[in-house]
């Protein structure tokens, strides 16, 4: 299996985010991915090769373009307003509040744009998320040209993002594009499979009306777990998109058992619907150590996770998400990936 694979990564290093009410040091940061990579070289999956790019066109087809001008110009706007640290947002629209107005301040725009305080704006941040969307696009177009499957070593993560927002340490929503990508390149029917241990929010909303983009997620029940407002089991697609959305919200402390019976059925669901292609949102953050999620699998049932996607038999684009124990992602992310070239 082929990697997409850029440096370009490490230009997203934020200091801190806010979390337990303290400003912690950043858990999204640039050694998951130098991990991830060094695991791909050390068993040999395949050849490494840098993204092309694609510009701002394929992005515009899943955001607005007044965020993606937000995010672009964010960090000069910040600096400009005199500010040194890293940009986060303060405020947010609830309840009552009105979204039909874009504040002009940048402290307005962030929050505007933003639903967590978890996701640092730094100087480098529109070049690591644009390369990342471009590894995930990258990978597309292979699996559009042939491959059976294709690893798409993204980060920033993307599932996060919205049409209009950002935040859970996500810019760019890198698998929902590359499944816009797939639909424009002529797959009439796609399926996107979410096994990162948070509901893939983003990538829910952005298709939540559409029949022709399948959207299946495991993750930790919203009731107790981020992004709290979304993965419930009864969000199931509305008007054209009806049924075509499928939510496994998932308890604090369930395992391999629990979780993987939620996998079958989504594959289940995904073969049953009868998509060209899948994107998988790869997530690792379900593992027994990750320092900020509840569910306690462990790294030899990556491989089964592998096998049983294989098994669907649809060209596969996986597009890395989160995963938070660091000196574990590399042997958690690739096991999926030797577990799916094995079954294959
Ligand atoms: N500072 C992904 O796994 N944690 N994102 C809540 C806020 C946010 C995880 C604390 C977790 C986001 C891609
Ligand atoms: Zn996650």
């Amino acid at each position: 299996m082929k990697t997409i694979y850029t440096d370009d990564h490490r230009l997203q290093n934020g200091k801190a985010e806010l979390i337990d009410g303290k400003l912690l040091p950043c858990f999204e940061m640039p050694r998951r991915a130098e991990i991830v990579i060094a695991r791909v070289r050390e068993v040999g999956l395949g050849e490494v090769l840098p993204p092309e790019t694609f510009g701002r066109a394929p992005l515009e087809r899943v955001h607005k373009k007044s965020f993606l001008d937000f995010l672009e110009g964010a960090w000069a706007a910040w600096t400009a307003a005199g500010r040194d640290w890293d940009a986060l947002p303060l405020v947010w629209q609830v309840r009552g509040l009105r979204a039909d107005r874009e504040p002009d301040s940048i402290d307005g725009k962030l929050s505007y744009f933003s639903f967590d305080a978890g996701t640092p704006i730094t100087a480098g941040t529109w070049q690591a998320a644009s390369a990342a969307a471009d590894v995930a696009l990258t990978g597309q177009k292979l699996v559009g040209q042939g491959e059976r499957a294709v690893f798409s070593l993204c980060r920033p993560p993307g599932h996060h993002a919205a049409r209009d927002y950002y935040g859970g340490y996500c810019f760019l929503n890198n698998a929902a594009i590359a499944a816009q990508a797939f639909r424009e390149s002529g797959a009439a029917k796609v399926a996107t499979l979410d096994v990162d241990y948070h509901h893939g929010n983003g990538t829910q909303t952005i298709f939540y009306d559409r029949p022709d983009v399948l959207f299946c997620s495991l993750h930790g029940h919203p009731s107790q777990e981020f992004p709290f407002f979304l993965g419930y089991e009864d969000e199931t697609g509305e008007g054209e998109g009806a049924g075509f959305n499928v939510n496994y919200p998932l308890h604090w402390g369930s395992g391999w058992d629990t979780w993987s019976g939620a996998l079958d059925d989504a594959c289940r669901r995904i073969g049953a619907y009868g998509p060209e292609a899948l994107v998988v949102s790869l997530g690792v953050d379900t593992f027994k150590d990750d320092p900020i999620s509840q569910f306690t699998l462990d790294s030899p049932n990556y491989l089964e996770v592998g096998q049983r996607i294989a098994a669907l038999g649809l060209p596969t684009l996986f597009v890395m998400e989160g995963g938070y124990a660091v000196e574990e992602i590399g042997v958690n992310a690739v096991n999926v990936l030797m577990g799916f070239e094995e079954a294959n």
